[in-house]
């Protein structure tokens, strides 16, 4: 019988120990007194121990949460609360600004590209000049290959007149005697002394002012995207213009350019008038002090008088703020000859003070660099040498000679 008793009282205090451990679950104090003795003292009345009917009162709680999980609703927001949705702020609206390369050296570094497209001329030449017997048929090949290559009537004349002189003087020519001779007088050609910098510094309190034109998808935006990015490298601050007003399209063109390393754009209404948007740019620039303002504007057929006279007055426009600093004609070098055409009635209109030659890397008519020059006895400034937001390098004579004819 007291075996029976004994049995009995071990089973209350086993369950009212179930029944503690799953209070204690909820408020973790209790635990302690949750434990179990292993051996029942004479237990009378025993004063904490739940008793066999506070089982029912176990139930109550059904659901079995943590202490963590009872705090969580604490941290909730009240249901009248607005729902703040978690996402970072602004990350991914913030452009991402790019580093561009540096800018030395790039002719050198994009020469690869030069020479591919170029070297039929400068290799062509060599073995021309290389042959044993120069007669009369060898100096016409020498003549229809620079021709060929865009160098220009007046400009292949002379240097054929001088190559002949020097071989005659030479007498016996070994290669290397050559190509030394043919560097000098294709550097003679394309000269040596013009000031090929780029101006963006006015010298004055207002920013430097680059006014960007030429024909239609010559690369003109393409440039000014590619300037803006030399310019922003060397820590200058640029405000952007976009007086092409044809097309929505040109000022998102030329804005997309600017985001990438952080150059607001200014720009007005499609089909607005280019010169208020040129005036307004500078006006822009001055008020943010920023260091340079380019100006692109829309593509324009020479032959359109009117459009060529509304290229005028953007310029005139421009100049009620202050005198532009340079005005970059944008030639694409694998139009040739008619390039000639385009520059001389541009600089009839804006003064050209530069030219820039896009897309040398897609044809070997290279010679165009010396035909252009001399047509306006304005220096080439800038080189395109592909799509690429860094393919625009300044032009270095020396660089563009070698890679025409090899090391
Ligand atoms: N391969 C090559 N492509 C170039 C070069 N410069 C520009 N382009 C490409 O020529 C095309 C026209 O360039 P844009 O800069 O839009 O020409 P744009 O003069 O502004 O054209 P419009 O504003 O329409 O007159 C684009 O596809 C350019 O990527 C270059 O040096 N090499
Ligand atoms: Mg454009």
């Amino acid at each position: 019988m007291e075996i029976v008793i004994l049995a009995v009282v071990i089973a209350v205090v086993v369950v009212g120990a179930i029944g503690g451990l799953v209070v204690g679950s909820r408020k973790k104090k209790r635990l302690p007194e949750a434990k179990a003795p292993s051996v029942p003292p004479t237990i009378t009345a025993p004063p904490a121990e739940p008793h066999v009917g506070d089982e029912a009162e176990t139930p109550r709680d059904e659901a079995r949460r943590t202490i963590e999980e009872v705090d969580l609703p604490v941290a909730e927001p009240s249901a009248s609360a607005p729902v703040v949705t978690e996402e970072p702020p602004a990350a991914p609206l913030a452009p991402e600004i790019e580093t561009p390369e540096p800018t030395a050296g790039r002719l050198v570094r994009l020469r690869a590209r030069l020479s591919r497209s170029q070297n039929a001329l400068g290799k062509g030449l060599l073995t021309l000049l290389s042959r044993e017997h120069l007669d009369e048929d060898t100096w016409e090949e020498i003549e229809d290959t620079l021709l060929t290559a865009d160098v220009g009537v007046a400009p292949t004349q002379e240097l054929v007149e001088r190559l002949r002189e020097r071989v005659r003087v030479l007498g016996t020519r070994t290669p290397d005697e050559l190509r030394t001779l043919l560097r000098e007088e294709l550097l003679n050609l394309l000269g040596t002394d013009f000031d090929r910098v780029v101006k963006t510094e006015s010298g004055l309190e207002t920013p430097g002012i680059v006014m960007v034109v030429g024909v239609n998808g010559t690369g003109k935006t393409t440039t000014t995207g590619k300037l803006a990015r030399v310019l922003v490298a060397d820590g200058r601050s640029v405000v952007l213009g976009a007086a092409d007003t044809f097309r929505a399209a040109a000022a998102d063109q030329l804005q997309t350019w600017g985001e990438r390393v952080g150059a607001r754009t200014v720009r007005g209404p499609e089909g607005g008038d280019p010169a208020s948007i040129a005036f307004d740019t500078v006006k822009e620039g001055i008020a943010e002090g920023a260091d340079v303002v380019l100006i692109d504007t829309a593509g324009r057929l020479h032959t359109k008088t009117g459009l060529m006279d509304e290229l005028g007055k953007v310029k005139r426009v421009v100049e009620k703020h202050a005198p532009l600093d340079e005005v970059l004609l944008v030639l694409d070098a694998t139009t040739g000859q008619n390039g000639l055409v385009q520059a001389r009635v541009f600089a009839e209109v804006v003064d050209i003070t530069g030219i820039v030659l896009t897309k040398l890397d897609g044809t070997a008519k290279g010679g165009i660099v010396i035909a252009v020059q001399r047509e306006l006895g304005v220096p080439v400034k800038l080189v395109g040498l592909g799509e690429g937001a860094d393919d625009l390098a300044p032009f270095e004579p020396e660089a563009f000679v070698d890679a025409l004819i090899g090391d």
